[in-house]
């Protein structure tokens, strides 16, 4: 596989190292010394990033360099913060995990070591999560005096319940990957050093999905899943409507009863 460096202004983000493979865009934290602790110019970074992804990209994965995905919130920044400007903060992490998990293209994370705090929140706000076995999970910010700010509250309980991450907080708790599996913070769990293969093969294929369909999977399923069933049936309703109207999606449809396209199948081991 051939990997090019990333175009323009993507190339001055000193922070992250950005590859572009085809349809593929491969983003890395790449502050290992620090161990990727979320500085605001890093935040900053990954949101410009995502709005500047050239179109020929259909799918990202983010992964963290050095022996961590990241360490999550830069300490250092919050000493001296006051009332103002830490909801203004918060809001920059909101902002930039929002062009994360409602922007364009799907967003794969592959994890390994610590993924905690603000990294947890990070990897929350993409899409599909790949852990190796060094990977773990913590919440840190009960210990630190502080609360999650990037978003974590709200999309963590959704993968795990509120359960969980109350006992993550409150009592300092650390999952490894394979408790991160059955809980439902990962998607998969992979040999030691595996995650960024399988992220990158993963996001081969979502690629080659329909734009529309991914679409629609990343806007519609996830605010379905907050609305009522009535309201959230109607909603499925149109997206069904507008995913199955477009010129790809009659195309694919058309591959298939003419035996061009592939079949389900099992899988294999
Ligand atoms: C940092 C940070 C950081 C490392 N902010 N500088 N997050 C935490 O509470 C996790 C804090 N970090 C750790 O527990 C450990 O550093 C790790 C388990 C992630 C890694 O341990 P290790 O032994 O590999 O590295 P280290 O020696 O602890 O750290 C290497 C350097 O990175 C060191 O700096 P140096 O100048 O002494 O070399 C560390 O100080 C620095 N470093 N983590 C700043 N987080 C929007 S709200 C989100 C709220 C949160 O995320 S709270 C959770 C914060």
């Amino acid at each position: 596989m051939t990997h090019t460096s990333a175009p323009g202004l993507l190339n001055h983000l000193d922070l992250l190292q950005v590859s572009i493979d085809g349809v593929v865009a491969h983003i890395r934290l790449n502050r290992p010394a620090k161990r990727n602790a979320l500085s605001d110019p890093l935040i900053q970074q990954l949101h410009t990033c995502f709005i500047q992804l050239p179109d020929a990209v259909r799918c990202a994965v983010i992964s963290g360099e050095g022996q961590h995905f990241c360490a999550g919130l830069d300490l250092s920044e919050l000493v001296e913060r006051d009332i103002h400007s830490g909801v203004l903060h918060s809001r920059m992490w909101h902002a930039a995990f929002d062009a994360i998990q409602f922007g364009r293209i799907p967003v794969v994370a592959a994890l390994h070591g610590a993924v905690v705090g603000g990294g947890l929140e990070l990897a929350s706000a993409c899409h599909i999560r790949v852990a190796d076995t060094t990977t773990y999970y913590g919440l840190p910010e009960g210990q630190r005096g502080i609360f999650v700010g990037g978003g974590g509250s709200a999309r963590i309980p959704r993968l795990m319940g509120v359960a969980r991450m109350t006992d993550l907080m409150m009592t300092g708790r650390v999952y490894d990957a394979d408790e991160g599996l059955a809980v439902g913070l990962s998607q998969y769990v992979v040999p030691e050093g595996e995650s960024v293969a399988k992220a990158l093969a993963l996001a081969q294929r979502i690629a080659q999905n329909a734009p529309m369909s991914n679409f629609a999977v990343m806007h519609a399923l996830p605010r379905i899943a907050d609305q009522s069933q009535s309201e959230g049936l109607f909603t499925e309703s149109l997206m069904a409507a507008v995913a199955e109207s477009t010129p790809e999606a009659q195309s694919r449809l058309r591959a298939f009863l003419e035996g061009r396209a592939g079949k389900v199948v099992k899988a294999t081991a």
